[in-house]
């Protein structure tokens, strides 16, 4: 997904070059809103935490880009091109390094397994919308 920030800064075709040389395969896309109930039910695994709240209004203020990509190995080869979720400590030439503005505001999220790879794939296509 392209954050807000991403989105807002004008990010959204750098960030896909990058993608599209790194490799990954475009299956599904869709540049779409996060209400907060919906960024709510997204991020329910982090219910628990502090930053909850903020984040939840946060991915509702503003326009996203959603996209299931392909690769083989594509959940770890993905976060190695996003770099760390705190842009200041995200390796030179990552997507966080050169378009995060925050840990919050950080341009882009990716999937951490398999498993929920397909759950937020679900989360924003239907089986119609792929091929
Ligand atoms: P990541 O997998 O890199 O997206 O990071 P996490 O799953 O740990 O966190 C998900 C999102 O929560 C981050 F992208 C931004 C937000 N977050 C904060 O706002 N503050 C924190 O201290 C940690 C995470």
């Amino acid at each position: 997904m392209i954050k807000p920030d991403g989105v807002e800064n004008g990010h959204i075709g750098a960030i896909l070059n990058h993608i599209s040389q790194a490799g990954f395969r475009i299956i599904a896309m869709k540049y779409t809103r996060l209400t907060p109930e919906t960024a709510g039910q997204f991020y329910a695994i982090h219910k628990e935490r502090p930053f909850y709240q903020d984040l939840v209004s946060y991915m509702s203020s503003g326009p996203i880009v959603a996209a299931i990509l392909e690769k083989e190995n594509a959940v770890e080869e993905f976060r190695s091109l996003i770099g760390a979720t705190d842009p200041s400590k995200a390796a030179p030439g990552t997507i966080r390094n050169l378009y995060a503005k925050s840990i919050e505001a950080n341009a882009v999220h990716g999937s951490d397994s398999n498993e929920n790879a397909a759950i937020e794939g679900s989360f924003f296509f239907s089986m119609l919308e792929r091929f």
